[in-house]
């Protein structure tokens, strides 16, 4: 494990998962499956319902050399020693009637967690619920989630400026399922030149923009936490309708900001490759075996990555990766 980072990650074959769960220095589990699910008993038990879209399959398991004590405030789980908080909810369809008011229902109880166990910075978010592209209320569903999550941390006064690294993906099973890790201070946020802000997106895309940052540079754990990253330039999608255009665009994209946490604070991340944890989210499972030769192309036949199936929050692009850089030896 790097220097002095309190967990760190690794994928791992889905047929290791039961002798994993007997291994005491792993404390959270990623499946993708048919149904989302979180373990209230387990909080780093968490299933999300974005099938795997092909090609090898693996599990996402995360380690710590330290014992983790549980705790539980409202609907949040979580585990946490002296450096970081891990924390997972789940929220089911049938408790909320609208989109913005179970975000900013989860936001408000993770702020609360986080409060009263003394973790007052997040540093990674993911966010997974259905529908995401469908309207209700007469906003789509990504665009209402926005909307609650910038009420929620405005409420909290969040500081723009410590905004933490984040995905939010469409599933294909009901509930949504938000799992982070916190912090006793924060990260430094990194930035995209290539990109707006995020948090600066013009109204077009929503009545309140994405709050969230591209990456969180952990220079004193020695890790980086790369946001789920798409083919946006500017504020703009770029090659529609084109799945390897996009492909290279979120290379540049991903590439610029590990160079950006690089000129923050020099770390052993230099590209994609390295990192220890690649997520591939594909709108359109047919698009699997272009993927799969796009990174073969890329990075070369030995690299380790999840592709699995997921509604991208705008309807014009097709895939969005993201990567963690927190290894284990
Ligand atoms: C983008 O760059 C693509 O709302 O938390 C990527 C990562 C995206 C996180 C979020 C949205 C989010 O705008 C979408």
């Amino acid at each position: 494990m790097s220097g002095l980072a309190p967990f760190c990650i690794e994928l791992q074959p889905a047929a290791r998962a039961d002798e994993l769960l007997n291994d005491p220095q792993v404390f959270a589990m990623l499946r993708f499956t048919q149904k989302s699910r979180v373990d209230a008993a387990n909080p780093g038990h968490i299933d999300i319902a974005m099938p795997p879209a092909g090609g090898q399959e693996y599990i996402e398991v995360w380690r710590s050399p330290h014992t983790l004590q549980p705790g539980q405030h409202g609907p949040v789980h979580y585990l946490y020693c002296d450096d970081f908080l891990f924390g997972s909810l789940y929220i089911g369809d049938q408790d909320f009637d609208d989109v913005a008011d179970a975000t900013a229902h989860a936001y408000q109880e993770i702020h609360d967690t986080l409060e009263q166990a003394g973790f007052p910075a997040l540093l990674r978010m993911w966010n997974y619920f259905p529908r995401i592209n469908e309207e209700s209320h007469g906003l789509e569903r990504y665009r209402s989630f926005c909307l609650g999550r910038h009420t929620a941390l405005d409420a909290w006064h969040f500081p723009e400026e410590q905004l933490p690294a984040a995905s939010a993906i469409g599933t294909l099973s009901e509930g949504m399922v938000i799992y982070f890790v916190a912090g006793k201070a924060p990260g430094i946020q990194i930035e995209n030149p290539r990109q707006v802000s995020a948090f600066h997106y013009p109204p077009q895309y929503g009545p309140r923009s994405p709050s969230f940052s591209r990456a969180t540079l952990m220079n004193e754990w020695g890790q980086l936490y790369i946001s789920g990253t798409a083919s946006i330039v500017g504020h703009e999608t770029l090659h529609i309708d084109d799945v390897t255009g996009q492909f290279h665009e979120i290379m540049a994209n991903i590439e610029t900001v590990i160079d950006q946490a690089n000129y923050a604070s020099p770390i052993n991340c230099k590209s994609l490759s390295d990192c220890q944890l690649i997520r591939i989210y594909l709108r359109n499972p047919t698009n699997r075996d272009l993927v799969a030769q796009l990174i073969k192309e890329r990075f070369g036949p030995d690299l380790k990555y999840q592709l699995v199936q997921g509604d991208i929050c705008r309807t014009d692009l097709l895939l969005e990766i993201e990567g963690m850089y927190a290894h284990c030896q």
